[in-house]
């Protein structure tokens, strides 16, 4: 393999545990706490999880080990979109499981839950194992976004564990990932087949926290790495004074990386999508907005600035969201066949004005025709408008446009608006991972082991104090039906972990808005430069704004 020399150097970083797992594994021991209950809907969670629900939270201490010694024989699994640290979750579950008893059996079921039904897998060693300390990416065992929800898969799943010997399995994913590891682990219980189930909490996007999850691993790095890229571009509109950047960043639906990609470079606008969804902004309100900023300054010579537009802005947008569904609406079932037959755009346009209520044809009316086109051209394979690839960085470029035209015709606006455009996502999916993002992954793994040494089942890993030194984090473990409530998904009622989004009373939000109009006139700019490796802690160790200020520091 052909390694550059910052891969090799990873390979020798030793990560960071917190100091009640630093002791070794047989002065580690477990404190009970009290028993949990989920945060809404306790009856219905209890009900559908009679042999989970309501255990004990953990935490670990320094003390004798008390566990009962058992051969260990686990399988992990990644799951979803990839982040950094993913591999350090595997190296430290490896080490965990050999440093108890060096005949403990790592299995890794490849590219994602679906390796787990199919019986796809390779066993972890030294040589291998230590290929990938440190770096990102998932290709240890490759990743996927097969759910595992049914019966029939749950029923094949523990007869392969079964044929394997498999004691615990380990699964590292988001929100949907670890709802369906909480299902699995009941499955599990309920069937007796004494197999444990052990989430990590994973995702850039950010959502997936809690009163008991500061973070998931990922986003520290991700944000950083687009921070970087961001501020690059600051300082290249500050230089050349010419150009307003529209910047998208991936965040499927919460905007927490837009935001903490805000508080680390200050650009001038940044939208929200849960502010836009709560004032149920339109579109035009939104360019209104940004035009205001380009405007303003215009007007002290700066003709330059950046904008951050969260991934899913689109559909927090009301009117955007109405024109959405009756497009789907527009070409369910044989109607796209008549859509699609039509010869040319002037035609299809025609139908759709025909379709449209005239509220969402005024809203379609206002698109750039790319955007148009985009909203009926690229449609899944169930006929619905893939709103994920709508480039709403151009869309809202070209609203901004239109909007200074006006400006210009009614005379208040005399500048120049030049927009450029780019969309950061999996620029920072793979990187490598920061020293808290593989400090953090690696004790997440660690603690994980823990979990199965002593007997927990259906509970994530918790890794906490985050925002602290890494000797003075808390490991430990929480019941994962303690943080699911019933939602609506598909018609039904169903048991998940609730998807955190941005908290509009929650203080990074809030040092955010309090900041904004300042920055939307002002080049305020703050630079992060490239994440660092080697060096002063306060340098490299840090995480992010958003847990800085939700922590009140
Ligand atoms: P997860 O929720 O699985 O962690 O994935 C997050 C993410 O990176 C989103 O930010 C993005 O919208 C999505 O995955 C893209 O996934 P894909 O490349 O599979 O389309």
């Amino acid at each position: 393999m052909n390694l550059s020399p910052l891969q090799k150097a990873r390979y020798e970083y030793t990560p960071k545990l917190p100091g009640m797992l630093r002791s070794g594994i047989a002065e580690i021991c477990v404190a009970e706490g009290s028993e949990t209950s989920s945060v809404a809907d306790q009856e219905k969670i209890r009900e559908l999880f009679p042999n989970t629900y309501g255990k004990k939270e953990i935490t670990f201490k320094k003390g004798q080990n008390t566990s009962t010694p058992k051969k260990q024989v686990v399988g992990v699994i990644l799951s979803g979109g990839q982040a950094p640290g993913g591999h350090n979750v595997v190296c430290g579950l490896y080490d965990a499981l050999k440093a108890t008893d060096k005949d403990n059996v790592l299995y890794g079921f490849k590219n994602g839950p679906s390796g787990l039904i199919d019986d796809d897998y390779l066993i972890f060693d030294d040589s291998y194992i230590d290929q990938y300390r440190n770096t990102g990416g998932f290709d240890i065992i490759g990743s996927g976004r097969t759910k595992l929800e049914t019966q029939e898969q749950f029923a094949i799943a523990a007869e392969v564990c079964k044929k394997h010997g498999i004691t615990a399995i380990v699964i590292i994913g988001g929100d949907d990932s670890n709802t369906n590891a909480a299902v699995l682990a009941e499955y599990f219980a309920a069937h007796n087949t004494g197999v444990q189930v052990i989430g990590c909490p994973k995702t850039i996007d950010g959502d997936l926290k809690n009163d008991d999850i500061e973070c998931s691993f990922g986003f520290d790095t991700a944000t950083k790495t687009y921070s970087e890229l961001i501020g690059n571009i600051e300082r290249d509109a500050n230089s050349a004074k010419k150009y307003w950047h529209f910047v998208k960043v991936m965040g499927r639906s919460a905007s927490h990386v837009a935001l903490e990609c805000a508080l680390e470079t200050q650009p001038n606008i940044c939208l929200i999508s849960e502010e836009v969804a709560a004032k149920k902004m339109s579109l035009s309100q939104i360019a209104d907005q940004i035009a205001d900023s380009v405007e303003k300054r215009a007007a002290n010579g700066m003709n330059f600035g950046v904008a951050i537009i969260p991934e899913g802005v689109v559909e927090f947008v009301p009117e955007f969201s109405a024109l959405i569904a009756e497009i789907n609406e527009l070409l369910a079932g044989s109607k796209a066949d008549t859509f699609n037959a039509l010869p040319n755009w002037k035609e299809k346009y025609a139908f759709i004005e025909s379709g449209l209520s005239k509220e969402s044809m005024a809203v379609f009316a206002i698109l750039p025709e790319t955007i148009q086109q985009q909203l009926f051209l690229e449609r899944d394979p169930h006929g619905n408008v893939q709103v994920s690839l709508i480039e709403s960085e151009k869309l809202f470029s070209a609203l901004v446009k239109d909007n200074l035209a006006q400006r210009k015709a009614a005379g208040t606006y005399t500048g120049k608006f030049n927009p450029l455009h780019h969309f950061f996502g999996y620029e920072g999916r793979c990187a490598f991972p920061s020293n808290f993002d593989a400090d953090y992954c690696y004790s997440l793994g660690y603690n994980a082991f823990m979990l199965i040494q002593y007997g927990y089942n259906g509970y994530l890993s918790k890794v906490s104090n985050l925002s602290k030194p890494a000797d003075e984090w808390v490991a430990g473990g929480m019941p994962i039906t303690k943080m699911m409530n019933i939602e609506r998904r598909h018609g039904e009622d169903k048991p998940v972990i609730r998807k955190a989004l941005v908290e509009l009373d929650g203080k990074p939000f809030k040092f955010f808005e309090a900041n904004r109009d300042t920055w939307a006139v002002e080049t305020a700019y703050t630079y992060p430069g490239a994440i660092q490796y080697y060096g002063p802690a306060a340098v490299c160790d840090l995480t992010t704004r958003t847990l800085a200020l939700e922590k009140g520091e």
